[in-house]
């Protein structure tokens, strides 16, 4: 049955908005006109984010290229490593109007309302909204698997991009990423020295990269978030170590989340076992707590020796996400203002997941099943 997509209950009928029509919106079908009228208020904001995304996407076709897909805004910059975007970057994707939207998916600049509003608390979360938060969590890692299945050299990132949109919309989900402080791409894809935030673009993934998929769903009303790094067929033994030492630090600073433990000890774990290695962490960017919220507190950092505040608590969300690089810690950002690179050039990696306390211990959300016990990662047996 196809849902009407202004009360998300009853059947459609063949009542469509005439507005969606005639901007080529597909979909928006209503069960009764009186329905259509109570939502109108909600509803028309997709006309205005609809016609913004043309008029973006009519200037990002018309801005330019040099030979080799580099925009011509960003000629002259002091590259730090050899990974250069290629453009154009393809058309916004459309997300049907069937699916629930969060609040800054239609605002013409990405602003999330909502985190401006309630992000600074560490909230608990009752029952209902933890078992939302497993559902949500589990629809991202099966999108990140999908994804993470099509990766091989000549595969771009724009395609990969276009597998997450699909993904996302089969599971009744948004994108997360998608207008999120105007990201303009449904899935961050960092390759080599990129950090995190790369854009989807037409550069093919070539033997010997590392990509990282970050991907995040709004499904129920919350938000799942979880990313990994990957080889690109055969890597360095050198970037090899440099993915499997960071798995080993997010995994070994998950195993110790557990109620009273100090939010600060999660970066001194990390930096326990990334230190002796000479790879540096990076400091701009933290993990955060996930709700009906993409991003609030707590903010847990990934260094040593930090102030950070508070105590894990039964009924609390967050991720642990470390970004590590192959050299220094400190970062710079390509001309797209997003994109955040190593300052020397090395390649980084990432791993994520989403992580609830428990009264016993903790869950990992997005890899179903696993539990926190006794200071281990216990893991599902696979049938
Ligand atoms: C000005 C974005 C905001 N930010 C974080 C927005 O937590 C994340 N991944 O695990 C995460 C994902 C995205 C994200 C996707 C878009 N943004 C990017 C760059 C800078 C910035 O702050
Ligand atoms: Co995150």
């Amino acid at each position: 049955m196809t849902k009407c997509i202004g009360c998300k209950d009853k059947e459609a009928s063949r009542l469509e908005c005439p507005t969606c029509k005639k901007l080529g919106i597909p979909g928006s079908f209503f069960c009764e006109q009186e329905c259509f009228k109570k939502n109108w208020g909600t509803h028309k904001q997709v006309h205005a984010f609809m016609q913004s995304l043309a008029a973006a996407n009519a200037s990002a076709v018309s801005s330019g290229v040099d030979a080799k897909g580099i925009p011509t805004s960003m000629s002259g910059f002091k590259w730090t490593g050899p990974t250069r975007p290629k453009y154009p970057l393809s058309a916004t994707r459309v997300v049907p109007p069937h699916i629930v939207r969060p609040d800054y998916a239609d605002h013409p600049q990405g602003e999330c309302i909502s985190e401006a509003r309630g992000a600074h608390r560490n909230r608990v979360l009752n029952s209902t909204e933890i078992e939302a938060m497993r559902k949500v969590c589990r629809l991202t890692r099966e999108v990140l698997d999908a994804i993470a299945a099509h990766i091989r050299p000549g595969v771009t990132s724009d395609e990969l991009d276009a597998i997450c949109h699909e993904e996302c919309i089969k599971r009744d989900s948004y994108p997360s990423p998608l207008n999120y402080r105007c990201f303009p791409k449904s899935v961050c894809i960092s390759v080599n020295e990129v950090i995190c935030h790369g854009i989807p673009d037409q550069r093919p993934l070539v033997e010997g990269d590392i990509v990282n998929l970050d991907v995040s769903l709004y499904h129920g009303g919350f938000h799942g978030d979880v990313n990994a790094t990957y080889p690109v067929g055969q890597v360095s033994e050198e970037d090899a170590t440099l993915i499997a030492t960071t798995k080993e630090a997010t995994e070994s600073a998950i195993a110790m989340c557990k109620p009273g433990v100090l939010y600060r000890d999660i970066g001194n774990k990390i930096e326990s076992i990334v230190k002796p290695k000479g790879y540096g962490i990076v400091r701009q960017y933290t993990a955060h707590g996930i709700n009906q919220l993409f991003h609030c507190a707590p903010y847990p950092v990934h260094y040593g020796g930090s102030k950070t505040p508070g105590k894990m608590e039964a009924g609390q969300i967050f991720t642990i996400e470390p970004m590590i690089n192959g050299g220094v810690a400190s970062l710079d950002h390509w001309r797209d203002n997003w994109t955040a690179v190593t300052k020397d050039g090395k390649k980084s990696a990432q791993f994520e997941e989403t992580i609830l306390i428990t009264e016993t211990g903790a869950e990992v959300l997005t890899r179903p099943g696993s539990v926190i016990k006794d200071g281990r990662i216990v893991d599902p047996v696979k049938a």
